[in-house]
């Protein structure tokens, strides 16, 4: 399932806003040993290569592509063209075999026309489509279903998709790049650069991936950044700016390349008729302005989340500044944190951390996020962790 779970992640980017899923068929016969302790250890180590040489593998599938078939189909087209036979298999998939019609046919409805014996399911699906509808179409076409296998990771991979299903609101990333004792810039407010080329060259990578990366007001006027993935991934974001209540300069990077990806000004309702001339120039270069009526940072960092949510936005990064990601902090509506750490130490009790705001009193009020993932990069790394 593990495995499965590597082979999923081959789809984040490509499939929003479904889930990432991975599916495996093999010969339980030729199982042995565990499919390679060893080699999931190491990072370097290609598993969708190496899986495909396991002798007990028969076929490999992820969702590539939203609208595109399901993991389960291209598992056993690639278990047909090696030529083996999936009848008497058993898939291992990440989610819920689908028991629906919808932009393809059931891969309940494949798996038992393939004759597959025993279907191994990390996650139920919760789109109430499917719902264990799955489970209970397979069960009665007399396939031994198994549930629940390394759950964790498979509920992992589907959290944006739940997300948005529960509670209509876009996965939201927190990113920071911060020196090994915790600071985003030294005293001076100087910032550039605290990670190397490595690292960011991932966060132009996950830019790729994502539907929209908003940033502060003081970040546009401090930094001038332009939030575009460079090199383009599969996903071209669109750029946000959290305006509080005046329309920024125009002279920014965001609106000289607003031709290669949208731009969002997100102002708040007293706004509305403040800063008529940068207001003009955005709107002519084609600018989205959205103006939120709620009250409160609280309220309007939620009311944004539900306005992206409606224009098909899954994931998305929030850049910064300090005060924006202290914002929220203190709304509650951080899902996933990118923290990059620079090999360089900066010190100094006035210089910032990522958070900034009013952050909690004490230890026990503060929210626990657990590590996901940590990847090297040079002489930096990035930690994922997440809520829970
Ligand atoms: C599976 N295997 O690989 C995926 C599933 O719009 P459609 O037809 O592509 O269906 C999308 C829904 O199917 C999605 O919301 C989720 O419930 C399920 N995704 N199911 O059996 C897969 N990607
Ligand atoms: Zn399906």
């Amino acid at each position: 399932m593990r495995a499965a779970v590597a082979l999923a992640k081959q789809g984040i980017g490509l499939v929003e806003p479904n889930p990432t899923v991975g599916c495996i068929l093999v010969d339980e016969s030729h199982l042995g040993q565990a499919l390679g302790d060893v080699e999931f250890r190491s990072a370097k180590f290609d598993l969708p290569e190496a899986l495909s040489h396991h002798p007990a593998v028969l076929g490999l599938g992820f969702h590539q592509r939203f609208g595109g078939p399901h993991a389960e189909v291209h598992a056993l087209d690639d278990c047909r063209e090696r030529g083996h036979a999936p009848e008497g298999a058993t898939a291992i998939v990440t989610l819920e075999p689908c028991c629906h019609f919808g932009k393809t046919p059931p891969c309940a409805n494949a798996l038992i026309q393939a004759g597959v014996a025993r279907v191994v399911v990390g996650a139920v699906d919760p789109n109430p489509q499917v719902d264990s509808g799955g489970i209970k179409r397979l069960r009665d076409a007399g396939i031994d279903v198994v549930v629940g296998v390394a759950s964790e990771p498979c509920q992992d991979l589907i959290a944006p998709f739940v997300k948005g299903l529960q509670r209509r609101q876009p996965w939201v990333i927190a990113k920071w790049a911060m020196s090994i004792d915790g600071k985003i810039a030294t005293r001076t407010g100087s910032s550039q650069w605290i990670t190397g080329d490595l690292a960011r060259q991932d966060v132009h990578r996950q830019r790729g991936l994502v539907d929209a990366i908003l940033c502060g007001a003081g970040t546009l006027r401090k930094d001038d950044p332009e939030l575009t993935a460079r090199p383009p991934g599969p996903r071209k974001a669109r750029r946000l700016v959290m305006c509080g209540d005046h329309f920024p300069l125009a002279d920014r990077k965001l609106l000289s390349t607003i031709d290669r990806a949208p731009v969002t000004l997100v102002l708040c309702g007293n706004s509305r008729n403040a800063d008529g001339e940068s207001r003009r120039d955005w709107s002519r270069a084609g600018a989205e302005i959205l103006t939120l009526t709620s009250e409160g940072s609280t309220a309007q960092i939620h009311e944004l989340l539900s306005l992206l949510h409606e224009q098909a936005v899954t994931r998305m990064i929030v850049e910064g500044g300090g005060r924006l990601l202290g914002s929220f902090f203190a709304a509650d509506a951080i899902d996933e944190i990118h923290a990059y750490i620079g090999g360089k130490l900066i010190g100094g009790a006035k210089a910032p951390g990522p958070l900034g705001g009013q952050g909690i009193d004490t230890i026990d009020q503060a929210p626990s996020f657990r590590c996901l993932d940590l990847q090297r990069l040079g002489p930096d790394c990035r930690l994922t962790y997440r809520k829970g």
